[in-house]
């Protein structure tokens, strides 16, 4: 099973000749992943022996030189384990962060192998970098954000990617919708303010403003309920706060509609009507659409118009929250420290303070994917910090560090991996020994825990049979064994007419909203000067995230800019302009396409300029007020 950070996590079969993959490819085990091989599955043999791979320990003799030398795990372990023994003994367990990501999304190698860490007492982040807004505000009208799995796609009318560019980010999904389509008459919208990909294949495309979502769901709403397209029925068994919802979608004019999303009325009422013709909808929220100033709110709006009409969780975000788990890959029970946690949006500021003495890092390139990347690098890169990574492969991040540590891949060590999206399992197998030196995370974490003299046995304990006590009852058809056997299991997922709320309904008026939320989503205004522009970013087929680089080339260096912007600023297709705000600047190569509309950008993401610029030092870090997450793509930015 893949474990890259991908909601698709797909089954594969490796081809291995004389201890060497020489292909990947889908299996046909997986009734969803089948069929469709991702050019990053077909690239895995080529970053599996790619000459970034880091195959060694290395530790860095001097930061002027940026020289490391190699080193012998002893000598590396017992470098890191010095400097951590050090830093608890002077600056207590706060002032060493654990920076992690989902690199690698198993439970074994994210999972059991922050145990050390626990066990430490270490900080930690919040994890909010990708989707923790989406969930938080999800949270507050349905409890659990779990919603519609991939294969009930088929079944339904009327498929909405709303800020979600499948086609690109979850290709099996995408494959779904148009298989919805082309058996079923199915038809497919696209909420984006660009014109990503996936709108090849829509019937609709709307396009508001970025971050204007949430007027565009009152206006929607307004719509239904003025026509009498409300299930009055279905409000009145499961739902809680309509009337309030009533009042506040009613002020929605749609002059003031218009005025602030950008998208006509007639828009709006082609959707409704779409809606309504076609019946039986399912709305699919992006992540994209979560990483904005207004995405908690946007994804609140969204996840309503379904109950309207009378589904319930007639919606998909991530089903990550629906699974029946137990046990504690991550220890945090077994021990009464309380570590400190912090916002993963905002800890380039922390970093370039000087609050933390030791940092490690796996799983993550936070040199390059956290917002206000010159922060991060900066703080990376203090005389008082010790950083250490643990990576696959050689990183902008593992470039600042004083110690890095090479991991294995996932097609060289054994784990389990939940797909945020299906619910099939097996057991990842490892299909080759690992290159070099390279060794996986528990593996690390163990060696450290003893150096540094940890004693809680926890730490020590045979991860396989805590996710044994993890996943006892999580599977429908088969227990554990069954899966360490080799059979393929379904996840159990919760019941989609279970509300997690407090009245345990739906609630158009959230009783969860906290001081400062308001209970009802609200549009957040994101000012826009004349001469500004908001960038927005989202990811290519080929790479995820900053990895496959190795395999195809650097993430193309481009931004879209509409006509009309281009004459106004007198620049050509193909010209190199320079991006800038207040944090850093980018310089790029102009599409000139009216696939964006006026005043927005587009540019793949986490890309990096010629002049090893990276496009999130032009993002802010400042953290959503609900669920911490980013601001990504409210990212507002001048041209030079
Ligand atoms: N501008 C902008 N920035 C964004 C976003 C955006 O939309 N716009 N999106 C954000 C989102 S959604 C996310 S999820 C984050 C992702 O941020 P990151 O998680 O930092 O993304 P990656 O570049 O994939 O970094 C993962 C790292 O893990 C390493 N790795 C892979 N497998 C293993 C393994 O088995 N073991 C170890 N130890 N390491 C491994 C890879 O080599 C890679 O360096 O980026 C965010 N950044
Ligand atoms: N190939 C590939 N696939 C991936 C990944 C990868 O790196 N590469 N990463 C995985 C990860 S970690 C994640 S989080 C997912 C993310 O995948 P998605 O959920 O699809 O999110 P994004 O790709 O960030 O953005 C999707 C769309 O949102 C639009 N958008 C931006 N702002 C707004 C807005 O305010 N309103 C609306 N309506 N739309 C908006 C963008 O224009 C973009 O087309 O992809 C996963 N799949
Ligand atoms: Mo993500």
């Amino acid at each position: 099973m893949c474990a890259r950070d991908c909601p698709d996590a797909c089954f594969l079969d490796v081809e291995v000749k004389d201890d060497v993959i020489v292909s990947v490819r889908a299996s046909s085990e997986n009734p969803v992943t089948a069929g469709i091989t991702c050019p990053r599955a077909l690239g895995d043999p080529q970053r599996v022996y790619s000459m970034d791979r880091v195959l060694n320990p290395y530790i860095r003799k001097t930061r002027e030189g940026q020289r490391f030398e190699l080193a012998t795990w002893d000598d590396a372990l017992g470098h890191v384990a010095k400097r951590l023994r050090e830093t608890l003994d002077r600056h207590g367990p706060e002032s060493v962060l654990l920076l992690d990501y989902y690199g690698n999304a198993g439970l074994l190698s994210s999972g059991f192998s922050r145990r050390l860490w626990t066990a430490l007492g270490a900080t930690r982040t919040d994890g909010a970098v990708c989707s923790a807004s989406g969930h938080a505000a999800l949270r507050l009208h349905y409890g659990l954000s779990y919603g519609v799995e991939p294969e009930a796609l088929l079944d339904r009318k009327i498929i909405v990617f709303w800020g979600f560019n499948a086609k690109h980010s979850s290709p099996h999904t995408w494959a779904l919708a148009l298989r919805a389509k082309m058996e079923n008459d199915a038809a497919i919208v696209v909420v984006d303010p660009r014109q990503s990909e996936s709108t090849s294949m829509a019937d609709l495309w709307l396009y508001p403003r970025p971050g204007t979502d949430v007027a565009l769901c009152y206006g929607l709403a307004r719509h239904l309920i003025t026509n009498g397209h409300v299930d009055a029925g279905f409000v009145e068994d499961h739902c809680v706060g309509y009337e309030e919802y009533v009042e506040e979608a009613m002020r929605w004019t749609p002059e003031r509609v218009e005025a602030v999303t950008g998208v006509s009325w007639e828009g709006v009422e082609a959707l409704g009507d779409a809606l309504v013709k076609y019946g039986d909808p399912v709305f699919m929220i992006g992540i994209g659409l979560n990483k904005s100033l207004s995405g908690a709110e946007s994804v609140r709006a969204v996840s309503l118009i379904p109950a309207l009409l009378g589904k319930h969780r007639g919606f998909y975000y991530t089903n990550s929250r629906g699974r029946c788990l137990a046990g504690d890959m991550e220890g945090d029970t077994l021990t009464d420290l309380a570590p400190r946690t912090v916002s993963q949006i905002s800890v380039g500021e922390r970093l370039a303070a000087g609050e933390f003495r030791f940092v490690y890092v796996q799983n993550m390139n936070p040199a390059l994917t956290l917002p206000d990347s010159n922060s991060i690098r900066e703080g990376l890169q203090r005389d008082d910090i010790f950083l250490a990574v643990h990576d696959t492969h050689l990183t902008e991040t593992c470039r600042l560090a004083d110690v890095v540590l090479p991991a294995a891949t996932y097609l060289e060590k054994d784990d389990v991996v939940l797909s945020d999206s299906h619910p099939y399992v097996r057991k990842a197998l490892k299909a080759v020994e690992p290159e070099g030196k390279s060794r996986d995370e528990v593996w690390v974490m163990r060696k450290l825990a003893r150096r540094v003299g940890v004693k809680d046995r926890w730490v020590y304990d045979d991860p396989w049979a805590e996710a044994g006590r993890t996943l006892a009852n999580a599977f429908i058809d088969g227990g554990f064994e069954d899966l360490i056997c080799g059979s393929t299991l379904r996840l159990r997922m919760r019941p989609a007419d279970e509300y997690q709320t407090p009245s345990g309904r739906i609630e158009f008026y959230s009783s969860a909203a906290e001081e400062g939320v308001s209970p009802l989503p609200r549009q957040v205004e994101l000012l826009q000067g004349s001469d500004e522009f908001i960038l927005v970013s989202s990811s290519l087929p080929r790479y995820t995230h900053t990895q496959f680089r190795d395999v195809y080339g650097e993430i193309p260096v481009q931004v879209w800019i509409n006509p009309a912007d281009a004459e106004r600023h007198d620049v050509q297709e193909g010209a190199e302009v320079t991006l800038f705000n207040d944090y850093g600047r980018l310089r790029l190569t102009t599409v000139v396409t009216d696939r964006v509309p006026r005043g927005v950008l587009w540019a793949p993401r986490e890309l990096i300029d010629g002049g090893g610029n990276a496009q999130n030092s032009l993002t802010r870090g400042v953290p959503q007020m609900i669920g911490g997450g980013p601001v990504f793509n409210s990212t507002k930015v001048k041209i030079l």
